[in-house]
């Protein structure tokens, strides 16, 4: 009899490290978001915008997914939040593993708000449950207005899309409406966001979305 049950295991092995982080998590009181998004679709920046807004009242970390380099991480440093590069050495996605070893080391300071940078790709990374209590999509206008049909894994089991880059609706053939109602037909209750990063459109409003999620989960946790 052939052996059948590699491909079992691999997920297998991933929801129990990321039941262990999400049991951590929530030990711990803090909330994890996983931000997914295709490659160059404006994650960092977005973090880069949003982050020193939510630390006026949050404590963040941020976990910084990549095949290569630490250019994320070092931009994130920049804003003086803990921070640490995980590299999948050409992997296309993070696993709850090396999520796991990454926390050893973020779990060090005392955090409210953990946001995991998933590696740049469309597909591979909605696959993989990492132990995150919400998931973020980011879709740039300048990848086209057709992704979530041809991509509806990134847009159906999260609970917010960023359309980003919006500062360049007026160069690029990026019907928003269309894709908004898109991304309806494929989840009805996602929160869609227009933002841009550069100019600071929106940036308020994904900002505020996160903080209000993070305060309900720390208020049912408090509540008796
Ligand atoms: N015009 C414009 N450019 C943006 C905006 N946000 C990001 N960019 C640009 O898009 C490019 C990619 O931005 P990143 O934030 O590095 O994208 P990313 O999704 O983190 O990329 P990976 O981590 O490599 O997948 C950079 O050149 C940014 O300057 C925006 O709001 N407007
Ligand atoms: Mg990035």
């Amino acid at each position: 009899m052939m052996e059948i049950k590699v491909l079992r295991n691999v997920f297998e092995k991933n929801d129990r490290a990321a039941e262990q982080n999400r049991e951590l998590f929530d030990r711990r009181h803090i909330t994890c978001i996983n931000l997914l998004g295709g490659a160059g679709s404006g994650k960092t920046a977005m973090l880069e915008s949003i982050v020193p807004i939510l630390s006026q009242s949050l404590r963040v970390g941020v976990l910084e997914g990549d095949l290569a380099t630490t250019r994320d991480a070092e931009r994130i440093a920049a804003l003086n939040v803990p921070v640490v590069q995980l590299l999948t050495n050409g992997g296309c996605h993070l696993n709850a593993t090396l999520v796991q070893h990454g926390l050893e080391a973020l779990m060090q300071h005392e955090l409210d708000l953990v946001i995991i940078e998933n590696v740049g790709n469309p597909i591979c990374p909605a696959n993989f449950d990492l132990g995150e209590h919400l998931r973020m999509s980011v879709l740039s206008v300048t990848e086209g207005d057709d992704k979530p049909q041809k991509y509806p894994l990134l847009f159906k089991a999260v609970q917010a899309v960023l359309i980003t880059k919006c500062d360049l609706l007026p160069f690029v053939d990026f019907d928003i409406e269309r894709a908004k109602a898109d991304i309806r037909r494929l989840n009805p209750t996602a929160a869609i966001l227009r933002t841009s990063s550069q100019r600071g459109i929106g940036i308020e409003d994904v900002a505020d979305w996160l903080r209000q999620i993070v305060n309900e989960r720390q208020s049912l946790v408090a509540a008796p």
